[in-house]
């Protein structure tokens, strides 16, 4: 099953973009701005790895609706609704949930791969410019 591993991750940590949070995003320059600008915390007008992880991070209050402290494969399935993931959610969910409890606990969820900032860090310098930063 390892062919499958990398790509559906990344379309997990992807869908941490779609959140409704950010779905009035249009496709203006503001609205990118802005979206550029609440991840770049330290406004140094780049996103490093470490802000990319937090901004990750900071989701899975958004996705654990119960506030149990953990992801069920139900808010999981909420989570990647409306992406590429959903399709792929049962085995993304069983991927992510690492001691096999089934649900995905904040450390599980945190520990999943960067795979979406590799992706979009096209030069390869560990940080996100604007051109590079579009969720
Ligand atoms: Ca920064
Ligand atoms: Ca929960
Ligand atoms: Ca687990």
């Amino acid at each position: 099953m390892q062919y499958t591993f990398p790509t559906t991750i990344y379309l997990v940590a992807a869908a941490a973009f779609s959140h409704p949070a950010w779905s009035e995003a249009s496709s203006s320059d503001d609205a990118q701005r802005a979206r550029f600008e609440h991840v770049d915390t330290n406004r140094d007008g780049s996103i490093s790895r470490q802000e990319f992880r937090d901004m990750r991070n900071s989701r899975f209050g958004d996705f654990d609706v119960d506030e149990s402290g953990s992801l069920s494969s139900e808010e999981f399935g909420v989570a990647v609704k409306g992406t590429p993931a959903h399709r792929f959610r049962g085995m993304a969910f069983r991927r992510a949930d690492q001691d096999g409890d089934d649900v995905i606990s904040q450390a599980e969820w945190e520990s999943m791969p960067l795979r979406a900032f590799d992706r979009l860090d096209a030069n390869e310098n560990g940080a996100l410019d604007h051109a590079e930063f579009q969720p």
